[in-house]
């Protein structure tokens, strides 16, 4: 009888001990992501571009910067959103390789040489409005009535 409760309490103790552990790794995760989450710096500025393949080079330029985290390109907002680690680089430098890849931000004119090897789909109109709200905006409305 002795030893049935002495075993029973050895199993207590070993469960007790991995929820512990459980617990523990939980919050040390927890916190890892929230120190990743703000060491990130979110932009988003106009970018000039035409269609699918546009967004695939302004991404892949954007991408290129080292501490560049994630990039999306609107193609109907010709709008892009940017997370950085602004302790590798900075909105400058996001602007500097969009530009060079041939397209036209908000602060820097594309490079031309690079726009003129750009297919022909993707030679967008320099005047193109940048920045724009959705054409939808109608739509959107209804969710201000709210
Ligand atoms: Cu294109």
């Amino acid at each position: 009888m002795k030893k049935v409760i002495l075993s029973l309490a050895v199993i207590a103790a070993i469960g007790f001990t991995s929820c512990k552990n459980d617990a523990k790794s939980e919050t040390e995760t927890t916190t890892t992501e929230m120190s990743k989450d703000m060491a990130m710096t979110d932009t988003s500025f106009g970018v000039r571009g035409n269609c699918g393949m546009c967004k695939t080079t302004i991404e892949k330029a954007v991408n290129g910067v080292e501490g560049v985290a994630n990039a999306n390109w609107d193609v109907d907002k010709k709008k892009i959103d940017v997370s950085f680690d602004d302790t590798k680089t900075n909105e400058m430098a996001i602007h500097n390789a969009i530009a060079a890849s041939g397209y036209d931000t908000e602060k820097v004119a594309g490079d031309l040489s690079a726009y003129d090897e750009l297919p022909g789909c993707c030679k967008y109109d320099h005047e193109m409005e940048m920045n724009q709200t959705a054409p939808k905006e109608s739509e959107g409305n209804s969710e201000e009535n709210h």
